[in-house]
């Protein structure tokens, strides 16, 4: 019972944080997205080769939560794009104080967009809010069809799904079928983008959908 308590004032707190900074955000007209999903699924893929394309039209800013190590940082520096790490030391998931830091080393007059790599993890992240306009939950084809219906809860609360790594489709038994009944039953209004990262197939409807989520329509006051 304690333990419920608990955790309930410490997500409230963090929802008390987060709803701030967003007032920050928005009042700079930048649009923010937590892309989220379990070790490995490709979530630094996918931005090493949105980025390039985002840019070309873009302000972009990363900010990278990882457990340990400044790996996927060095990784999304070599673009050119503002990188701000946070290494959590063990925690599962980044909250919202980590981002206020993260977003207080960034120059936040000149992005319009800021993407935040969670830590990799589908359970921890999906209930801290970091003063995102969307969750995008990644699920790679190796990690099963089953997923959805075992993790519900960062499916329902994602605005869209990057399923990555279609191009491992034939060698694997993942059932599209399964997936997109469970995502029908679990959150229908979720957009999915077929993907595969490496070889930049599918990367055209995500990042119209992204430009669509843009705050003001892109305009800075
Ligand atoms: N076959 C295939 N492999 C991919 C694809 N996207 C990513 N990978 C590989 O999957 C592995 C993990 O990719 P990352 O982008 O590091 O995954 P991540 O989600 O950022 O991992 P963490 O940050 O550790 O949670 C790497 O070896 C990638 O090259 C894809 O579309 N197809
Ligand atoms: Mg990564």
């Amino acid at each position: 019972m304690t333990q419920i308590r608990v955790e309930t004032n410490i997500l409230q707190a963090n929802d008390e944080v987060a709803r701030q900074l967003k007032e920050k955000f928005r009042a700079k007209s930048i649009t923010v997205i937590n892309l989220i999903s379990s070790p490995g699924a490709g979530k630094t893929t996918l931005l090493e080769h949105s980025i390039p394309r985002l840019i070309k039209k873009y302000r972009v800013g990363v900010i990278e939560g990882d457990v340990l190590t400044t790996r996927d940082a060095d990784r999304i520096a070599k673009l050119n794009v503002p990188v701000v790490q946070i290494e959590t030391k063990g925690a599962c998931h980044l909250d919202a104080n980590m981002v206020l830091k993260a977003a207080n080393q960034m120059d936040l007059d000149n992005l319009d967009f800021i993407i935040i790599e969670n830590v990799g993890n589908l359970v921890c992240p999906a209930t801290f809010e970091l003063a995102e306009d969307a969750k995008v939950v990644v699920l790679s084809i190796a990690e099963g069809s089953d997923k959805p219906a075992k993790y519900p809860t960062i499916f329902t609360r994602a605005k869209a799904c990057i399923l990555n790594k279609m191009d491992l489709l034939p060698y694997s038994n993942f059932s599209l079928d399964e997936f997109y009944q469970d995502i029908k039953r679990i959150n229908p209004q979720m957009k999915v983008f077929e993907v595969a990262a490496l070889r930049e197939t599918g990367l055209d409807s995500w990042l119209e959908w992204l430009e669509g989520m843009m705050v003001n329509g892109g305009q800075k006051d």
